[in-house]
């Protein structure tokens, strides 16, 4: 099937729930025959951004990093997702500079902390907490929400189909 480049981009704290909906809509893509590669921290941390930390500039050089990399796979016809906490407007806003504003849709996952360390499905808040983890996203390091995002997905009541339902229906207009 032809369809425009695009970029769906997932931001949220750590336990939002980002991922999981990435990986609905995966698959909800796959049906419809669209080819996409869905990026995050576990294939992108561990091998291309693996000498990355989480302060603020290794942060900003792993978004970079993965927009470059998602610019790419643009090139080549497929559909990217990407799943980050990207913490920093600047840092998103740069994205967009990258893979062309038209080609970028910004998915907030938005989820309130209180939740997400009530869940804490890693038990990294808790750690953080402890004060075990420096430069932890929503603890002791900072979030920018989007100012308007394409898709806000309030996950205290939307189920993650109605998510994915939500997103579809936004990219299918790009597509
Ligand atoms: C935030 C951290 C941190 C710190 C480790 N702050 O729930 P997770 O585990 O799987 O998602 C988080 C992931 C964040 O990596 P990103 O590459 O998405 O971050 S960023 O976009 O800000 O560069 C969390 C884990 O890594 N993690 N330490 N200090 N999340």
């Amino acid at each position: 099937k032809r369809h425009e480049p695009l970029l769906v981009w997932f931001t949220g704290l750590s336990g939002s729930g980002k991922s999981t909906i990435a990986n609905a809509l995966e698959k909800a893509l796959f049906i419809r025959g669209t080819h996409t590669y869905l990026l995050d921290g576990d294939n992108v941390r561990k091998g291309l951004n693996s000498n990355l930390t989480f302060s603020p500039e290794d942060r900003s050089e792993n978004i970079r990093r993965i927009a470059e990399v998602a610019n790419l796979m643009l090139d080549a016809g497929l559909v990217v997702l990407a799943s980050f906490v990207s913490p920093y407007r600047e840092d998103r806003e740069n994205v967009k500079r990258i893979v062309g504003y038209e080609n970028f849709v910004e998915v907030f996952v938005n989820t309130p902390i209180e939740e997400c360390e009530r869940r804490d499905v890693k038990g990294l808040y808790a750690k953080a907490r402890a004060g075990e983890i420096e430069n932890f996203t929503g603890v002791n390091a900072p979030y920018e929400p989007p100012m308007a995002p394409d898709v806000e997905i309030d996950t205290m009541k939307v189920s993650v189909g109605d998510a994915v339902a939500l997103i579809v229906e936004f990219i299918a207009k790009k597509m």
